[in-house]
């Protein structure tokens, strides 16, 4: 006798037959209710609708040779039913649970718990599980150590605009949610770990895109004593290691490493996807870009960085920072994976002069560096190791892997395009005792809208 429990995918009627497909986390197998030898099943059977919830006993039998269904793997056997309990009725649900893909997304956000029993997204999902465990099982192989850091947390520029959080303690103050631990990471450097990294949850206000979240997963990577090629082939070593045991097909390292310049010259794109040129090109084809300018360009009087301002420049190019910035090669380092930018990060300035040279040509002044980065500047000066490291975007990677047109398909509970979960009813008003205690009042956004709207 075996007791199975799980939800009912689909109920086949054929009168004194009927078959129920039981699912539950670890696969379907069919259960057969007979209307003369095992009558109490059946009558209950007669009741069930999809995605009721049952827990079922019965003997374990193999099926008639014409009914064995080879894309199963339990398709050889079913369960002749003896006892049915309904444990849990079902309303009809909002859309069929197959083909997700095809159902409008708002609705399938609404009831995510739903669209997340469909099979893509339980494969996606776990897929998500699996690639994680792995690259933390290829770190910890290679001596990293993982370190959790702040959610409340000052502003890193990332180049997005921060998440802010009120500190009730001191009204007027706030909390920054981290869009990525930047300097924490340079800290644990100082710290004397040599090897961190970190399942990192990222946090950026910024328009949203098919592969951009307001809140992502980073495989956030720092060492110590590294050159730029240690950086690259630790990350190519660790990536194709997780992304094989997925059995994703990519080819192996050492990936190709282009500089800005020639990808420019050739594909005039920084993200280009070496797919089509290639005859028969992997499912995945990465590269490495480097020797990226140091400066975007200049906005008004000041230098816009490419990365973010705590990357260094080439050495050799540092006399040029007094005389022609826009010509600083740094030591900047992106991971682009058919087309898209999946990872990015540098060797990082490790002396605080040179640090304070960069804020200034970026146009932070002497008092805002020493406000906004004096931790930095101050943790510099007790004996930093070289250091550098790189971030992977987890949901990007995931995206590629598994074929998916948006990075929303591998996170459970994602935000729609305008930054709303549909389902929880995120972002929220809150109630104005909580903004008192904050010492918060709102202005009335109806009055902001109508100004907007005044011709001028
Ligand atoms: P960067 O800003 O390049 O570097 O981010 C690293 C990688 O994170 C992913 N990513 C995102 N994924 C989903 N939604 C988003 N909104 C989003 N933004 C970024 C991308 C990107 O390549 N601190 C540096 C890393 C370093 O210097 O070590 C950083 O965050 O795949």
């Amino acid at each position: 006798m075996v007791r199975l429990a799980g939800w009912i995918t689909r109920r086949r009627d054929h009168g004194k037959l009927v078959f129920l497909d039981l699912r539950d986390a670890s696969g379907m197998v069919q259960v057969t209710c007979h209307a003369t030898t095992t009558k109490d099943a059946w009558t209950t059977a007669q009741e069930v609708r999809p995605e009721y919830v049952l827990r079922v006993e019965g003997k374990v039998a193999a099926r008639p040779k014409a009914m064995v269904n080879p894309k199963l793997p339990t398709g050889e056997i079913e369960i002749l039913a003896t006892r049915i309990e309904i444990l849990s009725p079902a309303a009809e649900l909002p859309f069929p649970l197959e083909e997700t893909a095809k159902v409008g997304e708002e609705i399938r956000l609404r009831y995510r718990y739903l669209d997340l029993r469909s099979s893509r997204m339980q494969r996606n999902i776990k897929t998500r599980d699996r690639f994680l465990t792995q690259l933390r099982r290829e770190l910890h192989a290679c001596g990293f150590v993982e370190i959790e850091t702040p959610i409340l947390t000052r502003s890193t520029p990332e180049g997005a605009r921060d998440y802010l959080v009120p500190s009730r303690q001191r009204p007027g103050s706030f909390y920054a949610l981290p869009q990525s631990p930047q300097q924490y990471k340079q800290l644990l450097m100082v710290a004397g770990f040599e090897r961190y990294f970190q399942l990192a949850r990222c946090f950026r206000d910024e328009d949203l895109r098919a592969d951009r979240q307001p809140e992502f997963t980073q495989l956030d990577i720092e060492m110590s004593f590294v050159t730029q090629e240690d950086i690259l082939s630790l990350t190519e070593r660790v990536l194709y290691r997780a992304c094989k045991a997925q059995k994703w097909q990519l080819p192996k390292p050492p990936w190709p490493r282009l500089s800005y310049a020639t990808v420019m010259k050739r594909y005039g794109t920084e993200q280009p996807d070496l797919r089509k040129e290639k005859k028969k090109p992997y499912p995945l084809e990465p590269l490495f870009i480097t020797d990226f300018p140091l400066f975007e360009g200049k906005e008004g009087k000041y230098w816009q960085p490419s990365h973010h301002m705590f990357t260094a420049p080439r050495p050799e190019d540092i006399p040029l920072l007094k005389t022609n910035p826009s010509k600083v090669r740094s030591l900047q380092h992106d991971l682009v994976i058919n087309g898209v930018e999946v990872g990015g990060g540098s060797v990082r300035i490790a002396e605080a002069g040179l640090q304070r040279e960069i804020f200034q040509l970026v146009g932070i002044s002497a008092r805002e560096a020493e406000e906004k980065f004096g931790h930095l500047l101050r943790a510099f000066t007790f004996g930093v190791p070289p250091h550098g490291g790189i971030a992977l975007g987890i949901e990007r990677l995931l995206q590629l892997g598994l074929g998916e047109k948006s990075i929303r398909e591998v996170i459970a509970f994602p935000k729609n395009h305008i930054g709303v979960d549909p389902m929880m009813g995120t972002p929220a008003p809150v109630n104005p005792q909580q903004l008192r205690e904050l010492g918060l009042r709102l202005a009335s956004f109806r009055k902001v809208r109508n100004k907007k709207k005044k011709p001028r």
